[in-house]
């Protein structure tokens, strides 16, 4: 028995023909090895979810000072970069494609992460009220220092140097992550900005970082294989804005000109209620003139249904994806779904990780 839906419709993003609609969201996992090295087990883990129509990586640090938690895994150095092409050969051996999502946290760190035990960098020096994980147990974010005007070319250059890399590790296209509190949803929001220069204030000011990013990542990977993440009103990380709807009018006018392949939006609360603040989709959904990738909170019958009203073009799943690789054939199927365990989905082994079985493994891996 086998479902008609959209969902299980080709689409042909830029110059990848996806098999269906489904994406796996990224997600971040905490399992990278020393030197923030995508392991072995990383290459089983994506290999195993190949049949989605497009995987997009768990957040990659750009740069040291990028990252935030402990065991994220890192697109700026060569053992980086050879850990990721295991992973992509993998994924590719088995048919499937894959995007790097590319990310730096700003604020959201901790000084024992940071080169020479430094302060965390954001648009500002404000804390954000919260904990990350680091040394095995969740400690207070630290105090960050605001990021000088002389620093921000850096900090694009950065987000370039991971786009290069991720074409050399084999990837076919790169997410630039702006969503979720870090810096580059800290620039454009002015709960976390303050600045009083060329990077603060109006709505055009506080974009610009963001669009500096998606230029210079369009120019490095080619527009048709560079998408970006939003969430216009979560509040992740401690992050909020006075007025998202124009900001994100903004921005999406930005990334029109730049004619980034994809725009995936995490619609209400990252995780959580979908409608925690007013924003109309639709609208930012009209707005781009590439493809809208859905997010938050989707099951079968409400990805089928806003496919078919098509306010969306694709669907990213989660934590669906966490528990089971072969969401797409198990959704097709009307096949039961294997639940995700919360207690291994940061950190730890192959535990909750590769061993989730496809149809078919699950009778001989029941416990
Ligand atoms: C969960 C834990 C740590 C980081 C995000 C990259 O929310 C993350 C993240 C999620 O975008």
């Amino acid at each position: 028995m086998s479902t008609a839906s959209k969902l299980f419709e080709p689409y042909q993003l830029g110059p990848l023909k996806l098999p269906n609609r489904l994406v796996m969201a990224p997600l971040t996992r905490n399992r990278a090895q020393a030197g923030m090295v995508p392991g072995p087990l990383a290459a089983e883990y994506y290999s195993q979810r190949a049949s989605a129509g497009l995987l997009v990586t768990e957040a990659s640090q750009v740069s040291q000072q990028g990252q935030g938690y402990q065991d994220t895994p890192g697109i700026y150095s060569k053992q980086q970069v050879a850990g990721w092409r295991r992973v992509t050969e993998r994924v590719h051996a088995r048919g499937g494609r894959i995007f790097i999502q590319i990310w730096h946290v700003g604020r959201i760190s901790h000084v024992s992460l940071q080169p020479n035990g430094g302060a965390p960098v954001g648009p500002s020096a404000i804390r954000a009220k919260g904990k990350t994980f680091v040394g095995g147990t969740f400690t207070d974010i630290s105090e960050p220092r605001a990021l000088a005007l002389e620093e921000i070319p850096g900090i694009v250059e950065d987000f370039r140097r991971g786009a290069a890399n991720a074409l050399e590790a084999g990837f076919d296209g790169v997410e630039i992550h702006g969503a979720n509190g870090y810096l580059l949803d800290q620039f454009a929001k002015d709960g976390a900005n303050k600045r009083t220069d060329s990077y603060g204030g109006s709505i055009e000011n506080r974009a610009k970082l963001m669009l500096e990013v998606a230029k210079v990542v369009a120019s490095e990977a080619g527009a048709e294989r560079t998408g970006i993440r939003i969430s216009p009103v979560t509040p992740s990380n401690d992050i909020s804005d006075s007025d998202p709807q124009p900001l994100f009018d903004h921005i999406v006018d930005g990334l029109n000109a730049l004619k980034l392949v994809y725009l995936h939006v995490v619609e209400g609360a990252t995780g959580g209620p979908r409608d925690i603040a007013p924003f109309d989709y639709g609208a930012l959904r009209k707005r781009f003139n590439g493809a809208y990738i859905a997010n938050n909170g989707y099951d079968f019958e409400l990805a089928d249904k806003v496919l078919n009203a098509n306010d969306a073009d694709l669907i990213a799943f989660g934590k669906l994806y966490i528990a089971n690789p072969d969401l797409a054939e198990r959704l097709q199927r009307g096949a039961p779904l294997n639940a995700p365990d919360k207690a291994t989905f940061y950190g730890g082994t192959a535990k909750g990780y590769t061993d989730y079985p496809a149809l078919g493994e699950a009778a001989e891996a029941a416990q």
